[in-house]
């Protein structure tokens, strides 16, 4: 099996890559993990359907500008135009303009639970102490689109090892701001505010596992999670809190925003997996903006080299 490592990058406002020149960063290893990839397609081959991580993802070093799969980013105006953010509204066309002037700065995320050193972060001081990496991600919404956006961030865990996590903690909750003057979206209560999600301890510390303070080299635009969001690339986008101001680590599963409002269609795993159809619709293909026609969509999104083994035994049908 192979494992994605990067190269932790401080990036100075000097060095910061143009988009037009924009590199990946990215390098491999070969890490003798063996074989815990393919156990879980054994244990997870359900009867009669092809699993679509059968055909290997490629795994090349990429060239400028694209992914380890050879697709090219999504220009900036798409990502940045194109958005869910519901505290700002549910058009994803008008959550730019929206979100234009809301205030990031001042800024504190609080790190507490189950951790040995709890601590509250002024944002710049949270920025300083973790360089910033350049990663380039899909991003695949539950509703059937995708992205390929060069995130800047920092592994997760850098900061989790930092606050000690005690041998109860098992899971991660990630609390969105709560500021419904400055969020029309938030005047809906058909919503179960704030904004909040989860991972299990061992996603969240995996190196895939970043939070991101930028795209394209430089800072994070308000609609795509200002002044620092979760991105976990191997599943659906909505895993990706934006806006965070606090992360707690728990011994219980946490409540998350969209398993609160229809558990029968968001699970708490909510893993991209082509075999496992949303009730109301197909997951197998996605639309990558920009392209016409559909795609066929990879299990973990293309990631399950990296990732498999961290469900390995598990029904993935069951824990969608
Ligand atoms: N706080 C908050 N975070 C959120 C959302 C949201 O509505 N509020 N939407 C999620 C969904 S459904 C997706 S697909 C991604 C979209 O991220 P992007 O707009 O940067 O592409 O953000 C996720 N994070
Ligand atoms: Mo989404």
């Amino acid at each position: 099996m192979k494992i994605s490592v990067w190269k932790s990058i401080p990036i100075r406002s000097s060095e910061i890559t143009p988009r037009s020149l924009y590199l990946r960063r990215r390098e491999f290893l070969k890490l003798g993990a063996v074989g815990a990839a393919a156990a879980l397609l054994a244990a997870c081959s359900l009867a009669d359907r092809p699993i679509s991580t059968a055909t290997p993802p490629l795994r090349v070093t990429p060239q400028p500008g694209q992914d380890e799969y050879g697709d090219p980013l999504t220009p900036y105006e798409a990502i940045t135009n194109y958005n869910n953010y519901y505290e700002f509204s549910t058009d994803k066309e008008a959550v730019a303009r929206l979100a234009k002037d809301f205030q990031t700065r001042p800024w504190t995320i609080e790190v507490s639970g189950l951790v040995a050193k709890p601590q509250v972060f002024d944002i710049e001081e949270l920025l300083r102490k973790y360089p910033q990496e350049e990663r380039i991600y899909r991003l695949r919404c539950v509703e059937g689109w995708s992205m390929v956006i060069p995130w800047l961030g920092f592994p997760l865990s850098k900061l989790l090892n930092d606050v000690e996590p005690l041998s109860s903690a098992r899971y991660v909750s990630f609390l969105s701001v709560s500021r419904p003057e400055e969020m029309p979206g938030m005047r809906s209560s058909f919503y179960p505010w704030p904004y909040r999600e989860g991972l299990r301890l061992d996603e969240a510390l995996h190196p895939l596992t970043i939070l991101a303070s930028g795209l394209y080299g430089e800072m994070l635009p308000n609609q795509n999670g200002a002044p620092l969001r979760l991105v976990v690339p191997w599943k659906y986008g909505f895993k990706s809190a934006k806006a965070i101001v606090k992360i707690e680590l728990t011994e219980t599963q946490p409540a998350t925003f969209w398993n609160l409002i229809a558990p029968d269609e968001y699970g708490f795993y909510s893993n991209v997996n082509p075999q496992k159809p949303h009730p109301r619709w197909s997951q197998a293909t996605e639309r990558r903006i920009g392209e016409s026609g559909r795609r066929p969509t990879l299990m973990f999104n293309g990631y399950a080299e990296e990732v498999a083994h961290l469900y390995s035994g598990m029904d993935l049908m069951q824990n969608y």
